[in-house]
């Protein structure tokens, strides 16, 4: 009876589609408001940093509507973060991939947003953004420098882009649309 249920569970979710609630954090000129309205309109949109939050609603990705928070990313304004933590399914962490300086303070402002009681066991996407600047760091260089093995607890998958040509960010989403499944289907056993 309980596996009947839960197929007849499964199905009703394949057939209405899942709605998630995604959180987008980073340093500040990391890329986020580009990335969100590249993916929202396909178009490269000329931003100014982001004070307060940008929210929008994404076409669906592999029957997965994603409700994405955009929240500004100065060191000044990072202590309203946690204001955003609350029921969110799953993280976008956007680093410059070429501003290898502040490698450091992204790893622990993401251990930081991590280790909050809210985000418990919370998946994480890193988009390795602005591969098209030279230097650019490729993801797995990335993943190292962000020590994200060394992180337990949440699932993470990290993936190259380029906001500004939208190169790599679908198919990075694509990934964390899985992660976010196995999140809410945890949550409601
Ligand atoms: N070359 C290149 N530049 C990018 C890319 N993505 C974003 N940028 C540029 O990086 C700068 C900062 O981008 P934003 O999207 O405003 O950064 P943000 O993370 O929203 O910054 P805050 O709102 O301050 O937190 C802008 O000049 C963008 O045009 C990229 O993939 N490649
Ligand atoms: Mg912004």
């Amino acid at each position: 009876m309980g596996s009947f249920l839960s197929s007849l569970y499964q199905t009703f979710i394949n057939l209405s589609g899942t709605k998630a609630r995604i959180l987008m954090l980073g340093l500040d000129a990391a890329g986020k408001t580009t990335v969100l309205y590249k993916l929202k309109l396909n178009e490269t949109v000329c931003t100014i940093p982001t004070v307060g939050f940008n929210v929008e609603t994404l076409e669906p990705i592999r029957n997965v509507t994603f409700t994405v928070w955009d929240v500004g990313g100065q060191d000044k304004i990072r202590a309203l973060w946690k204001h955003y933590y609350g029921n969110t399914d799953g993280l976008v962490f956007v680093v410059d991939s070429a501003d290898p300086e502040r490698f450091l303070e992204a790893r622990t402002e993401l251990n930081a947003i991590l280790e909050n009681d809210e985000m418990r066991g919370v998946p994480f996407l890193v988009m390795a953004n602005k591969q098209d600047l030279p230097g650019a760091r490729k993801p797995m260089e990335l993943a190292e420098e962000l020590a994200l093995t060394t992180i337990k607890g949440h699932p993470w998958h990290i993936h190259g882009c380029c906001a500004a040509n939208g190169e790599g960010m679908v198919e990075g989403l694509e990934v964390l649309t899985n992660l976010v499944k196995q999140f809410q289907k945890n949550k409601t056993i």
